[in-house]
């Protein structure tokens, strides 16, 4: 089974270029995971706590044969050896690595929800996810 997963890259602290692009290369080695499409890095103002600064957001497409929540663990362990600490929800971070979106599936649970439930509320995330859907599909 081949899943096609959309994953959104964002950093506000730090180098933030460089993270995305560490977060890239560390995601594109990921068992049975290939890297298909990207959008171009924007920049965008924080969501959450006041003050922190603001964010270079990217989304990728990605086909993994990983289960979800599989993949999820790996994208952890790649936030982790960002030097990403889980201080506050919505706090800056290093790296956040999220699942956004994977074709034909909703998942609901206690360590995942697919679609992303802040998708509604994230213009960008919106945004990129039609580009790479239309590159993906057209
Ligand atoms: N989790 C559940 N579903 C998912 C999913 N689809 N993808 C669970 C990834 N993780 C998922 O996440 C908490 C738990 O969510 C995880 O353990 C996982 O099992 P976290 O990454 O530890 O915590 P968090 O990131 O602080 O919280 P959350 O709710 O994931 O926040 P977001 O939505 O990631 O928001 N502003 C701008 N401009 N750009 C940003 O990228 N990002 C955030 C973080 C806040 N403000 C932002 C941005
Ligand atoms: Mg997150």
């Amino acid at each position: 089974m081949t899943d096609v997963a959309y994953v959104a890259l964002g950093s506000n602290l730090g180098n933030r270029e460089r993270a995305l692009d560490r977060a890239r290369t560390a995601i594109a080695a990921i068992r049975d995971t290939v890297i298909t499409a990207e959008t171009p890095i924007e920049e965008t103002e924080p969501i959450g706590p006041q003050p922190q600064g603001r964010y270079l957001n990217q989304m990728i497409a990605v086909t993994t044969g990983l289960p979800p929540h599989t993949l999820l663990a790996a994208l952890h362990r790649i936030e982790r050896a960002a030097g990403r600490a889980r201080a506050s929800r919505w706090g800056p971070r290093t790296l956040d690595l999220d699942i956004v979106m994977i074709e034909g599936q909703n998942i609901s649970d206690d360590s995942l929800n697919v679609p992303h439930p802040e998708l509604n509320n994230r213009d960008f995330w919106q945004r990129q996810l039609a580009l790479l859907r239309g590159s993906v599909d057209g």
